[in-house]
């Protein structure tokens, strides 16, 4: 796991290193048994692998010993025993082939800072048991995604350290069709993409999607959320504030007919330079049903959501939705043209799930019968995914539906798919009880952090249609992977925990070290597969849909 080693072990890195692409450089050495760090200076993982922010009085309490382990103690800040016991295992993890000792306290609930000893094994870090950990976890995720916002100034401070960038991308863009006539439509604002910064519209509805499922199920506690953005103590939460600033972005994407545009870039991927200093041409690269789709369901769902603090928005966003879902009336599927990027990443074959959301959420927000029917007409021939992305919409689709307060519904329909919904929430439980990381998914690929951290939504979702505690702690499961119960003994989220990444692919964070709040794309190919280097995009770049997935699960657990 050291530097060194997987330079070497990751191929693309050496091919990007060779290409000289991209500023990434070998790191200093670090002795063995320890890694450059946060304030670069070498420090270890935790001993005892742990959720390193901490744990809910309430709810499980799980750490894992990848030595053996007989006995723990659990210490307070002041060094005396708040409990003793025994540690179970091991069980062989399939994953990675490692031994695994659990270590369950989770009948202990007093609230304090802690640490775990465990003989032969080590001392885990400093922990917290607080109710209120789960708060502090939402809010630096929306740090992260306000330090995403494009065609603004950023400024943000996170642990005494300030981040910044001017107004970036004012020229967004040129239509790719008619860059003959060198028209610019205004397609500024939004959240860039990822490490790049691009802006995509079906990852960055499908972002908010989630963002507006966690509105929905959590008003109240969401409500009370501040964040240090420039919109605060206006009419708006806060939440709601960072999440308009996408959805009025992808108001501007959609054309004079009702289709929608795609992809706002350059042609290539920019250099690793601030985005103030990326003052390259960018287009907007097609357009299609897929992004129609995508923009009913986030258009009529933000009719919904801001009714009750800003009418007129509602109104716009629902003659929005309204006119791109005639457009998808009237057109079979329409695949976006995206053939002058050198990137079409987030190109769609096909426009089923995203057909299925959009009509749940006009639904949900006009009660419309024809849009009723074309819910229920996909429902009957759609499963419940428990692993799923941007390439998968549906299950936004389907949790509005079987969520709902509306009469109306096809009742044996509705029976069927929440019994698919609590079904898929109790795979993910047995998935995650044969995973010795408590993972709720058993691939590794791109993005396998984000993909966990949206198992959340099945099992909270699924909570509320068949409440059962196990649930909520297979949420809390998903979080303590992403904050240290993996492999690396590491939180994946910049800023938060211990030993974060510190070299997430990402441009701005290249110039003046890691942005706070955001998730990295984790394991990719295999168990052990990532590595905390800029170069490795594939493994350590950050992204909106997966850290709007986590604050999803960090929403769902704040008090
Ligand atoms: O920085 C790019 C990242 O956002 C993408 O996810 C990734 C894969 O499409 O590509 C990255 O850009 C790399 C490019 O594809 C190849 N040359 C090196 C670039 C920076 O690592
Ligand atoms: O997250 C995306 C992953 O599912 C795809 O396999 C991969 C290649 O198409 O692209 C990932 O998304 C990247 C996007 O294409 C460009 N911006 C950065 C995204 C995160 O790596
Ligand atoms: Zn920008």
């Amino acid at each position: 796991m050291s530097s060194s080693t997987s330079l070497f072990a990751f191929p693309l890195l050496a091919i990007a290193l060779a290409l000289g692409g991209d500023g990434c450089g070998p790191l200093p050495a670090c002795s063995s048994g320890t890694e450059l760090g946060n304030g670069g200076w070498c420090q270890p993982p935790s001993a005892v692998h742990l959720n390193t922010v901490g744990f809910l009085p309430e709810r499980a309490k799980v750490a894992i010993a990848l030595q053996a382990a007989t006995t723990f103690s659990l210490v307070r800040a002041d060094g005396s025993e708040a409990l003793s016991g025994n540690a179970t295992g091991p069980v062989r993890d399939g994953d990675t082939g490692m031994d695994v000792w659990t270590i369950d306290f989770s009948w202990f609930t007093e609230q304090g800072t802690f640490h775990l000893d465990v003989p032969g094994v080590g001392r885990s870090v400093s922990f917290r048991i607080d109710a209120n950990i789960y708060a502090d976890v939402t809010k630096t995720l929306m740090l992260g995604m306000h330090g995403q916002r494009c065609g603004a100034a950023v400024q943000l401070v996170h642990d005494g350290k300030t981040f910044s960038h001017g107004v970036c991308h004012t020229e967004d863009a040129v239509p790719w069709e008619d860059q003959a006539s060198g028209t610019v439509k205004d397609v500024t604002g939004g959240w860039h993409d990822a490490g790049d910064y691009g802006k995509y519209t079906n990852n960055a509805a499908f972002s908010l999607g989630m963002l507006f499922r966690a509105w929905e199920l959590y008003p109240n506690k969401l409500a009370t959320l501040t964040l240090p953005i420039p919109e605060h103590g206006g009419p708006l939460p806060d939440f709601l504030a960072e999440a308009k600033v996408q959805l009025d972005q992808l108001l501007k994407m959609q054309r004079d007919d009702g289709s929608v545009y795609q992809q706002v870039s350059e042609i290539s991927f920019e250099g690793f330079i601030p985005p103030t200093f990326d003052t390259g041409t960018r287009y907007i690269f097609g357009f299609g049903t897929v992004q129609a789709a995508d923009l009913v369901a986030v258009a009529a769902a933000g009719a919904r959501l801001f009714l009750p603090y800003d009418p007129e928005y509602a109104t716009r966003c629902l003659a929005a939705a309204q006119k791109s879902w005639a457009y998808l009336q009237a057109n079979p599927f329409v695949s976006a043209n995206l053939s002058g990027t050198r990137h079409p990443g987030y190109w769609r074959r096909d426009d089923g799930p995203e057909r299925l959301w959009a009509a749940a959420e006009l639904w949900e927000t006009t009660a419309g019968a024809d849009a009723l029917a074309a819910v229920e007409t996909k429902l009957g021939t759609t499963s419940v995914a428990s692993n799923w992305d941007w390439a998968n919409v549906g299950n936004l689709g389907i949790f509005t539906y079987v969520l709902s307060k509306r009469g109306g519904r096809d009742l044996p329909l509705l029976a069927t798919v929440s019994g698919n919904v609590v079904g898929s929430a109790n795979a993910i439980l047995s998935q995650i009880s044969t995973s010795g990381f408590g993972r709720g998914i058993s691939d590794y690929s791109w993005g396998s952090n984000g993909s966990i951290a949206r198992t959340t939504l099945n099992l909270m979702v699924a909570d509320v249609l068949q409440p059962d505690a196990r649930f909520a702690d297979g949420a809390v499961a998903q979080l303590d992977h992403l904050l240290g119960r993996n492999v690396y003994g590491r939180s994946f989220v910049t800023g938060l925990g211990h030993f974060s990444p510190i070299h997430p692919h990402h441009r701005p964070s290249a110039i003046t070290g890691a942005w706070p709040g955001l998730l990295v794309g984790g394991p990719n190919g295999s168990a052990t597969a990532w590595t905390d280097e800029q170069g490795a995009y594939e493994q350590n770049e950050i992204a909106i849909n997966w850290n709007t997935a986590m604050i999803f699960g960090a929403a769902s657990l704040m008090p």
